[in-house]
């Protein structure tokens, strides 16, 4: 078979395995992937430095798709590469990531062919994807994270990290506004290692996207100061081959790929429709396309004679030399730069350097205390001077949020020095969050900040670094009414009460300078979980750690902070960050009046709920019912650790614009109506 019948083969290969699976799953999306089979041949086959055998090899080139609904391709492509399964562990598994079984199997419990890509759950999906535009968002904190890397460990003669990102993306990828935001950071830094293909099929669920999406794309992309190019048939490997390698050569900008395509391509009756999008294309429409592809149109999950050879003969050749050679570089990079060399062994296995907590700041007890940003800051320095990859920025709130690093020789990442490790993200939360989970995905210890009222606008990135079990970082400050004049729009009532909602996502409060220490202890531990620190404005009391309980606790997620005369406590006060002072003010009041009253400090409930039933009873005894939490935040929750006999002390209606003494006031969070509610629960008086 002549070169061209093959590629052709190999194809249609792709587009039949999507569409008999989408036939076989009844649900899913066939004809995006029907067009698409072209440029993911190309990217895969031609183009990607990629080494199937060893899918984690850290200088691979990235591939996104952004369009995850298309998932069909890259299951395709994943099988039809032979890419490995590796564990969590990093451990080769010996096995294929995605099996034939897997794609008959598509859309089924525990498939390795899932709805959507599934970073975690197979092996050569580099991020998830399926809320459209934020894998094109993430892929920018990749192309960042190599830019990076390639600062810090490339040296003479060794390109250690020299590797691109392809991200593809739909009509949908490019109406969101998470795109927009992370496309204009990208072409401000000039990531010339970085290409989007945009999938110009004109087609989204609701029909022709001439009712909905009608300006000029490319020339906004002209603006973001992108290359951009187009290749006007999406059936044109050539040309797409070409544009690839024109991305290749450019300098100094992101490049953009406009690619005219025919969403069902060769469907008689549903070609250019949105029919093509997400539904099977039915039996019989399945054995006319199938015609027109020259393919027997009764054969299923076929995958001919040659086709995996031809895989094999591409990318499988061209990724085990790319690796052998790169392997062979690295082991001469050891000799010559060992320190370095281990810490790329390090970041890649998430591990932390020798003495990654030296010189952690540590606070006196003082009643005037320090804001809980403030230490943040001053810890962070510390940290980001002992682990040399970790690094991040704020969302042009730096100079409130608290993050910017300022020792000697921190820097400012930009085009020109990609060694700096102060990000800038410009107003862009949405993006943030992605750029944060980008940076994590490429194993750099990424954070990023802004106010907490404003996570709302970066939250669909976190719940994903949660669903991909990221440890990202995300520092917020301003965590409830501390910047009280600002008002109701600047201050938080249920972020912490959804943010805690999200699985496996560790929401922490610290209550004074020290628990924020101990919380980034914690955080900087995690290996995949992604962490957010809930901090505050103003100055916390930093509490006496010879009178009450070591900030240590925090590891626990609540700890016995005080507790009276060493008695069983008759009433329990829980609170966490600026409440924990204002309950142990009330504590000491009632344990005057011999109330025997425990304050615990409880900054995590999602640290909490890991410990042993044993350590949670000995914190909140089941037998005393009468509790009290105290939280500057929707009282949302609070019913699970305080019972049907307790109450809680927060917001039920939105703050308000004033100083945040005259809030306190107003809402409550003071010690006499702590004591006067304790008194009222317990009867007294
Ligand atoms: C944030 C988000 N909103 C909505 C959806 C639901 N959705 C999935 S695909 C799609 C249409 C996408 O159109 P396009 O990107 O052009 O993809 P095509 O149909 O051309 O493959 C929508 C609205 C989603 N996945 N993510
Ligand atoms: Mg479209």
């Amino acid at each position: 078979m002549n070169n061209d019948k093959m590629v052709q083969l190999a194809v249609n290969t792709i587009r039949t395995l999507s569409i008999d699976a989408v036939q076989a799953a009844k649900s899913g999306h066939p004809g995006t992937p029907m067009a698409l089979a072209p440029l993911v041949y190309t990217i895969w086959n031609r183009a990607m430095n990629f080494d199937p055998q060893h899918p984690i090899w850290p200088n691979r080139d990235r591939f996104v798709l952004s369009n995850g609904h298309a998932s069909m391709l890259l299951w395709s492509i994943l099988h039809l590469t032979k890419v490995q399964a590796v564990n969590a562990d990093y451990e080769e598994l010996g096995k294929p990531s995605v099996s034939l079984e897997d794609i008959r199997r598509f859309r089924q419990l525990d498939s390795k062919a899932p709805g959507h890509p599934e970073y975690h759950w197979v092996s050569g999906v580099e991020t998830t994807t399926g809320p459209l535009g934020q894998g094109v968002a993430t892929s920018v904190g990749m192309a960042i994270a190599q830019k990076w890397l390639a600062n810090r460990y490339n040296k003479p003669g060794f390109d250690i990290f020299n590797y691109n990102i392809y991200a593809v993306c739909g009509d949908g990828c490019m109406m969101e506004g998470i795109a927009s935001e992370a496309a204009s950071l990208a072409g401000h830094l000039g990531l010339d290692n970085l290409c989007w293909v945009w999938d110009n099929n004109h087609i989204t669920i609701e029909g022709n996207t001439s009712i909905t999406f009608t300006e000029d794309v490319a020339a906004r992309f002209l603006a973001y100061g992108w290359n951009v190019l187009r290749v006007g048939d999406a059936n044109d490997i050539e040309r797409i081959d070409n544009a690839l390698a024109v991305f290749r050569r450019t300098q100094g900008r992101p490049t953009f790929i406009v690619l005219d395509s025919h969403i069902g391509y060769g469907s008689p009756h549903k070609q250019d429709t949105s029919a093509a999008h997400g539904e099977p294309l039915g039996e019989e429409e399945v054995k006319l396309t199938k015609r027109d592809y020259d393919w027997p149109e009764d054969a299923q999950f076929l995958v001919p004679d040659g086709v995996y050879d031809h895989f094999a003969a591409g990318i499988g050749q061209r990724g085990a030399q790319g690796r052998q050679d790169w392997t062979k570089l690295f082991t001469a990079y050891r000799a010559q730069y060992p320190d370095l060399a281990k810490e790329i062994d390090q970041i890649q296995r998430r591990e932390l350097p020798e003495g990654w907590d030296r010189n952690l700041p540590s606070f006196p007890a003082d009643p005037k205390g320090v804001a809980g940003r403030e230490a943040s800051g001053k810890t962070l320095n510390v940290l980001a001077q002992n682990v040399p990859w970790l690094l991040g920025g704020s969302a042009d709130l730096g100079p409130s949020n608290k993050t910017a690093l300022t020792y000697e020789g921190a820097g400012n990442f930009q085009a020109g020095t990609p060694g700096g490790k102060n990000l800038h993200y410009g107003i862009r939360e949405h993006a943030m969050g992605a750029v944060v989970n980008g940076l994590s995905l490429s194993k750099i210890r990424g954070y990023g900040s802004t106010f907490f009222i404003f996570s709302d606008y970066a939250r669909p990135a976190i719940r994903l670094s949660a669903l991909m079990e990221l440890p990202a970082i995300f520092i917020f400050t301003h965590d409830a009414m501390g910047d009280g004049e600002d008002g109701p729009t600047h201050q938080p009532v249920e972020h912490l009460a959804s943010l805690r909602a999200i699985p496996g996502l560790v929401t922490i409060r610290p209550a004074d300078a020290n628990e924020v220490v101990e919380a980034y202890r914690y955080v900087m531990q995690l290996r995949h979980k992604p962490a957010i620190l809930a901090l505050s404005r103003q100055p916390l009391p930093t509490l006496d750690r010879t009178k009450y309980a070591s900030a240590a606790g925090v590891a626990k997620g609540a700890y016995v902070l005080a507790d009276a005369l060493g008695k069983n406590p008759e009433v329990i006060l829980i609170a966490s960050g600026s409440e924990v002072s204002l309950a142990v003010q009330a504590h000491e009041k009632l344990v005057a009046e011999e109330i025997l009253s425990r304050v615990v400090s409880m900054p995590s409930w999602d640290i909490f709920e890991h410990q042993s039933k044993e350590y949670r009873d000995s914190v909140l005894p089941p037998g005393v019912k009468a509790r009290l939490a105290i939280e500057q935040a929707s009282t949302f929750g609070w019913e699970r650790y305080v019972g049907d006999a307790g109450r809680v002390i927060g917001m039920e209606t939105f703050g308000a614009s004033a100083p945040l003494k005259e809030l306190q006031n107003k809402f409550g969070f003071e010690p006499d109506r702590v004591v006067a509610t304790v008194k009222e629960m317990l009867g007294k008086k």
